[in-house]
């Protein structure tokens, strides 16, 4: 099989599944144990060295960070992201990268605080991270129209309607009061528009993510592994 999916359940390779699934690529999937924290283990470093899902083994060999993976698959299979003669190239990946280099490590953050700071400081961490990821979520709320198209759903797409799912559910003890996501509509928007897609069916059937896995997420019931 020329594509292998290093995944857990609702962990960014929920994204790259979602692209593989849209781009109807022929996969196949190996579970992460992270209640073993198999990501930790030699194995799974040999594929990807920080220890962190996913990885997509492929014939040039495995890649890792979820950004680089999604691009890739772009690349190759078409119709999921603007192509790089395209005129709207330019503006889909800015915002790409904003998805990937600033609200992906923002929401790093706000899940893993205590892997940045101190335990007396993670509250204030946790909110700290949060107001940036509300501000930069606005930020692409307002500029929908440079970087989704309501007629080709693609791996920006897929990007932001899983950063909108987690802040919602995690971390579980946090105060996530502040997250609404009718805050920001056109992320809304987005949201339902991957949800009503076959591929998110696929997903939602493989790691148990509910009905409504973006506009209104539930905690995950996958039938193998786990999500933490
Ligand atoms: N920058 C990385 C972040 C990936 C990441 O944070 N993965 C999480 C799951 S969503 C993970 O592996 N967590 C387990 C750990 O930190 O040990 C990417 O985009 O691939």
């Amino acid at each position: 099989m020329d594509h292998v999916l290093h995944y857990a359940p609702d962990n960014a390779s929920l994204i790259v599944r979602l692209t593989l699934e849209q781009g109807q690529i022929p996969y196949e999937t190996r579970l992460v144990d992270r209640r073993a924290k198999a990501q930790r283990g030699a194995a799974y470093r040999a594929l990807n060295p920080k220890g962190l899902i996913p990885t997509l083994e492929t014939p040039e060999g495995p890649i890792f960070e979820t950004g680089a993976i999604l691009l890739w698959l772009a690349d190759r299979h078409g119709e999921l992201f603007p192509a790089p003669a395209s005129p709207a190239r330019g503006k889909a990946l800015k915002w790409f990268f904003h998805l990937s280099n600033t609200m992906h490590p923002l929401a790093r953050m706000m899940f893993y605080g205590e892997t940045y700071v101190d335990a007396a400081c993670l509250p204030d961490f946790y909110r700290r991270s949060a107001e940036h990821f509300a501000q930069a979520a606005t930020l692409l709320d307002g500029a929908v129209a440079e970087w989704s198209d309501p007629d080709a759903p693609g791996i920006a797409d897929f990007y932001a309607a899983a950063l909108m799912r987690w802040p919602a559910l995690y971390p579980r003890d946090a105060d996530r009061s502040w997250f609404d996501l009718a805050r920001w509509p056109a992320l809304a928007r987005v949201a339902a528009r991957v949800e009503g897609l076959p591929a998110c069916r696929a997903l939602q059937s493989a790691e148990g993510l509910g009905d409504t896995p973006f506009t209104a997420p539930r905690y995950p019931d996958p039938p193998e592994g786990s999500a933490l």
